[in-house]
């Protein structure tokens, strides 16, 4: 059976990234942090009982800001792949903490990286690096593009990325990075722009909200949806040799567009609830990010399905669904008939059980 160790299995890509190694038949190691309250909501449905015979999913507590708990774990486990996904994500919050967002997604991978080299065994490596390292690049970005990052989040990747290819041609070690651009799903942090969005469509429908408050609409952004994603990054490890891959739709719209688009579908005119709110305006923002990913479409055969508009009507039918309301139909569509019958699982009767039922996983969590 094959074994994988995943960091940030407890977020967006991590939850999708668990669910394709648990249908492909491998035995997934989740890195998760200890928290105060439940941090496991989006691996909730795909938990399972360590007492349970056959159990493959198997949670870790542990923090990228110590090295010595992921020596332990890749010493003691032995993975056949490592999926590094574990990060500081958000960029604004960079701005306010670089120092942690230094430690935690530039160092983390450093920490990691060591641990496999001091471990010796022989691992294939997934670095996840950003399309933020593009920074005010002109697009569209490919692999040959040369970086410009623009805030301290998009340094801490480049460190990592730069990181990776080094022990990649220093130490021999199967490692890739692989360059994905905004990926979005119902499972996407409330704080990014997108489901900020697309949650604030539902509560105002549900009466709960009034106005949205937003920062720069201009900026322009290639946004795919988050599972076809996970599966760029598998791909990108089953390859014969190790290289860096850009993986995104080669689209690119703006947040103004994204915002128009939630609303109307929603039935909403957005002029009447969308404000400008100076505090979610970065120092440095990155004005246009489209990828150019012919090569992981000719390398890995990968390519998206799901279209912008597509992307939009899924989130914003999830929202509408957790708040109670029907969902405008559209997007369940899309979903039935596009999405992979390996996260099917996901979406039996409007699944993800965010919230419920409370912290399964984390409670039994080794300790
Ligand atoms: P996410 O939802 O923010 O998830 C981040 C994960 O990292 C969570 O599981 C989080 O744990 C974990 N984490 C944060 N700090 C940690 C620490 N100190 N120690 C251990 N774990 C820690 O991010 P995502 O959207 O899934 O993205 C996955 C990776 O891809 C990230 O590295 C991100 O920077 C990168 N990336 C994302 C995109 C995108 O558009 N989504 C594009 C390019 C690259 P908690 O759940 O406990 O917070
Ligand atoms: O911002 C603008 C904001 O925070 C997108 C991360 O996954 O993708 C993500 O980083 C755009 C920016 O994502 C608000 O200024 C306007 O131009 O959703 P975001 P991001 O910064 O692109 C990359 C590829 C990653 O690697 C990161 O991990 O939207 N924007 N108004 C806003 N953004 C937020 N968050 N909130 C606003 O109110």
């Amino acid at each position: 059976m094959t074994r994988a160790v995943v960091t940030g299995i407890t977020g967006q890509d991590g939850s999708y990234l668990a669910e394709l190694l648990l249908a492909k038949g491998y035995e997934v190691h989740g890195l998760i942090r200890r928290a105060s309250t439940f941090n496991t909501d989006r691996i909730e449905h795909i938990y399972q009982d360590p007492h349970s015979p056959g159990v493959r999913l198997f949670l870790h507590y542990g923090d990228l800001a110590s090295g010595e708990q992921l020596s332990y774990l890749i010493y003691n486990i032995q993975p056949d792949e490592v999926y590094h996904l574990g990060a500081q994500s958000h960029v604004k919050v960079s701005f306010e903490m670089p120092e942690y967002t230094g430690d935690v997604s530039a160092l983390g991978t450093t920490r990691l990286l060591e641990a496999i080299r001091r471990s010796g065994i022989r691992t294939r490596f997934y670095q996840a690096s950003s399309s933020e390292m593009f920074g005010s690049a002109p697009p569209p970005q490919n692999e040959s593009t040369p970086f410009q990052p623009c805030s301290p989040y998009a340094a801490a990747k480049l460190y990592a990325h730069w990181l990776t290819r080094s022990y990649r041609e220093g130490y021999g070690l199967f490692a890739c990075n692989g360059i994905l651009f905004n990926h979005e799903s119902e499972r996407r942090g409330e704080t990014f722009v997108t489901r900020k969005i697309t949650r604030a469509v539902a509560l105002i429908l549900a009466g709960q909200q009034n106005k949205l408050y937003l920062g720069n609409l201009e900026a322009k952004r290639d946004w795919g949806y988050a599972p076809e994603y996970v599966e760029a990054m598998w791909l990108m490890l089953q390859q014969d040799e190790p290289e860096d891959y850009v993986v995104g739709t080669g689209e690119s719209h703006s947040v103004k567009e994204f915002v128009q688009l939630a609303f109307s579908y929603a039935n909403l005119d957005w002029r009447r609830y969308v404000e400008i709110d100076p505090r979610y305006l970065r120092p440095s923002e990155v004005d246009f990010l489209r990828s150019d990913a012919a090569k992981a479409k000719q390398k890995l055969r990968w390519e998206p399905h799901i279209s912008f508009q597509e992307l939009v009507q899924i989130m914003v039918d999830w929202d509408l669904k957790a708040v109670g309301l029907s969902p405008i139909g559209a997007g369940e569509r899309v979903l039935r008939a596009k999405v992979g019958a390996w996260c099917a699982k996901s979406y039996e009767n409007g699944v993800l059980k965010r919230g419920a039922p409370a912290g399964r996983a984390a409670l039994s969590c080794r300790i």
